[in-house]
């Protein structure tokens, strides 16, 4: 995944006056600005099962000078704004224009909050990424930031775990959730996940069949299909791939990593993502 210019940075140098003369300013790229917008939901609405009041806000994180992505993950600094969550305490968010039809997932903790989309096709058009909802009827946008932007595009699918320290490669082993066998079970993972059911036209995809087709599922660094099967449910499905986002933002939004492990336990639905496993070839 690659770092990006910070929206904060990025809006400093929007409201300069100064005429560009420094040569210091050639390489600036102005892309992947971030903004937070918001708005409040004049009528009692559900969303994904849950009720969100009238007069609640509704909180959109936009894009522009979209450099291109498959997936994001996005990391706010909250404030003290109460997220309105499911009865898990996962927050309600849905995506947005940049991001139909991806997954999304997010998780906040002492105010911080981590989203991710994750989605199978690039996509480099600006709009809006993803949207959550508050209970505070006053929302100052100002107050919630971005602190964090990474994004996942083809060209981390393809190099991601060519460089990276592995653990798990030595003798067998795999840790369930990490696709691509780099030791970490992060967005890239639920991105490969997402993409091998896209190849599959969006079908659950058996263990087994994914085993006998392992390298057009996924990469070339893949142990086997088990460590995509966050369930251990004998199926790759998009609960796998959801799985995998929660998972990652909840060791992101936590500094220690029992209390990651613990937030993860209370908040899956069966997952077992993170998990060392033996393969034995079956
Ligand atoms: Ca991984
Ligand atoms: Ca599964």
């Amino acid at each position: 995944m690659k770092k990006i210019i910070s929206a904060l940075s990025a809006s400093v140098l929007a409201v300069s006056a100064l005429p560009v003369v420094t040569a210091s300013a050639v390489n600036v790229t102005e892309e992947n600005i971030l903004s937070v917008s918001a708005e409040t939901v004049s009528e009692t609405l559900t969303v994904n099962e849950t009720v969100i009041p009238a007069g609640a806000v509704a909180v959109t994180v936009n894009i522009a000078d979209n450099s291109g992505f498959i997936s994001t993950t996005t990391k706010l600094d909250l404030g003290a704004y109460d997220v309105i969550g499911n009865e898990k305490g996962i927050p309600v968010v849905i995506t947005g224009d940049t991001t139909e039809g991806s997954l999304v997932t997010g998780i906040v903790n002492e105010g911080v909050g981590v989203f991710t989309t994750v989605g199978t096709e690039e996509d480099d058009t600006d709009g809006s990424l993803f949207t959550f909802y508050v209970n505070d009827n006053s929302v100052d946008t100002s107050d919630i930031t971005v602190s964090d932007f990474e994004t996942v595009d083809y060209i981390d699918i393809l190099t991601s775990a060519i460089s990276a320290y592995s653990l798990n490669n030595t003798a067998g082993y795999y840790k369930i959730g990490d696709v691509n066998n780099d030791g970490y079970v992060d967005a890239v993972d639920a991105t490969i996940t997402q993409m091998a059911i896209g190849k599959n036209d969006g079908k659950k995809i058996s263990v087994t069949n994914a085993n006998a087709n392992l390298y057009y599922f996924f990469v070339e660094t893949t142990v086997c299909a088990q460590s995509a099967d966050a369930n251990i449910s004998g199926e790759i499905t998009v609960a796998d791939a959801n799985d995998m986002s929660l998972y990652y933002a909840c060791m992101s939004t936590h500094q220690d990593v029992d209390e990651a492990q613990q937030s993860y336990e209370n908040q899956t639905d069966g997952g077992h993502c993170g998990e060392i496993k033996y393969y034995n070839g079956k």
